[in-house]
């Protein structure tokens, strides 16, 4: 029970009982996977909430990674946004520069970058998704990114203008190696951007979904700040951005006489009204996702019980912690369809229900939709109205459980 950043003795939070791996899809319904017991703990010392334990990197990350940045059309306009408007605004010489980004999924952000004649290198472990960002003519390195990635990229290609991750530094266990490969990769006037969900939206909205294998830690403004302080680096911006249900974005330096924008402090005394420095916040927060849990099996029971048919939108990660937690299976949700062609034909880690595609299920459109990838509401609602308006309801369980008929 020892912090993993900075080894004091944390408190236990969560247990969500026996998972499998959130993206590991299955090939087939006869397959037993893998699973470990999903526990959350918080660490007084350094405010890190954090996962007590998590499966081997390469059990998440491997060739078969079937998230795609790409598959929604807003996150490829966040990410447009934030080459054009955050990151394009550092670059002094564009001739001279190099941006790098850790995590660089199917190369929907750093093609942007390349497109604006910007020397640019993908960092990510999955040949699924390093496969798309070479269709898009993205360079990158097949790695995880750590000091010894870090040490090769810098003789090959020299230090960084800016280093962007979006997503993807609470994946990485290893928080100390990546700050300071960070630090040793920037130039010394050079930024690291980073963006995650944040732990204040995951407390105010209830959505303990954001907890699975990949989430090692949800980061809030006070926990990056004691990272980056312990590790001489400094926290000088952050942005809330409202991606993934609630996102932060942190700007972080090596120059230590970097001004720190106001928003750092004003952000962080949010966080102490919010309590979440307090043992007590995140021991409330189990509470309410229990009572979460059974209000939302309660209502799938009930529509299966009174012969409404059940189907689920999108295969996310998150679906895979609401459905083991919920202990749901295909009796309860017939199929879940989704718009990435690698998880059509698949079933859900643990729970193995069919994955179809969403053609699939507007032409076989159920009473109710489960919405499973809550996060991209206005996205889903808008495309999906000309083909199911009047059809189906939508059940929502964030920030409530609750079901959304008048949608149209
Ligand atoms: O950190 C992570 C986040 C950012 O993305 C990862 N570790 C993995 C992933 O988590 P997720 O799977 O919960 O992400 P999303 O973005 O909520 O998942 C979107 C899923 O929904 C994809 O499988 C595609 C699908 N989708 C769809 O079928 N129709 C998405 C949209 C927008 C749609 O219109």
């Amino acid at each position: 029970m020892k912090c993993k950043f900075c080894n004091s003795k944390c408190t236990l939070i969560n247990n969500f009982g026996e998972m499998p791996i959130a993206n590991g899809f299955l090939e087939s319904h006869a397959i037993d996977n893998y699973s470990f017991e999903l526990v959350t703990m918080f660490c007084e010392m350094c405010k890190l909430f954090q996962l007590f334990k998590q499966p081997l990197p390469e059990l998440m990350f491997n060739d078969r990674y079937p998230f795609f940045t790409g598959q929604s059309e807003r996150m490829t306009k966040h990410f447009e946004d934030l080459v054009e408007f955050t990151i394009l605004p550092l670059i002094k010489e564009k001739e001279k520069s190099f941006v790098v980004e850790i995590g660089s999924n199917d190369g929907t952000l750093l093609q942007k970058v390349k497109n604006r004649g910007i020397r640019h290198l993908g960092v990510d472990p999955s040949k699924s998704v390093n496969l798309e960002a070479e269709s898009k003519g993205v360079s990158y390195v097949q790695a995880f990114f750590n000091a010894q990635t870090v040490s090769k990229i810098k003789k090959e290609y020299g230090q960084a203008d800016v280093i962007v991750a979006a997503n993807v530094i609470c994946h990485v266990p290893d928080l100390k190696d990546l700050f300071l490969s960070v630090s040793e990769l920037l130039k010394s006037d050079g930024i690291f951007i980073f963006e995650e969900p944040y732990l204040g939206d995951m407390i105010e909205k209830v959505s303990f979904d954001q907890i699975y294998d990949e989430h090692y830690y949800m980061f809030s403004v006070m926990s990056v700040q004691r990272i980056c302080e312990s590790l001489n680096l400094i926290l000088f911006d952050i942005e809330q951005q409202n991606t993934h249900g609630g996102s932060m974005r942190y700007f972080v330096s090596n120059n230590n006489n970097k001004v720190i924008n106001t928003r750092v402090i004003d952000g962080y005394q949010k966080e102490l009204e919010l309590g979440l420095d307090l043992v007590l916040t995140y021991l409330n927060f189990k509470k309410k996702c229990e009572e979460k849990k059974n209000k939302f099996i309660s209502l799938i029971k009930k529509l299966k019980s009174e012969k409404f048919s059940v189907a689920g939108y999108a295969a996310t990660s998150k679906s895979t912690t609401v459905l083991n937690y919920c202990n749901l299976n295909d009796n309860d949700i017939t199929y879940i369809c989704d718009s990435t062609p690698q998880k059509v034909g698949r079933f859900t880690p643990g729970t193995k229900i069919p994955i179809v595609s969403t053609e699939f299920m507007r032409n076989n459109p159920p009473d109710f939709l489960v919405l499973f990838a809550w996060n991209h509401e206005l996205e889903i609602l808008n495309k999906e109205r000309e083909f199911l308006g009047g059809k189906i309801k939508w059940v929502k369980y964030v920030p409530e459980v609750e079901i959304l008929d008048n949608w149209i």
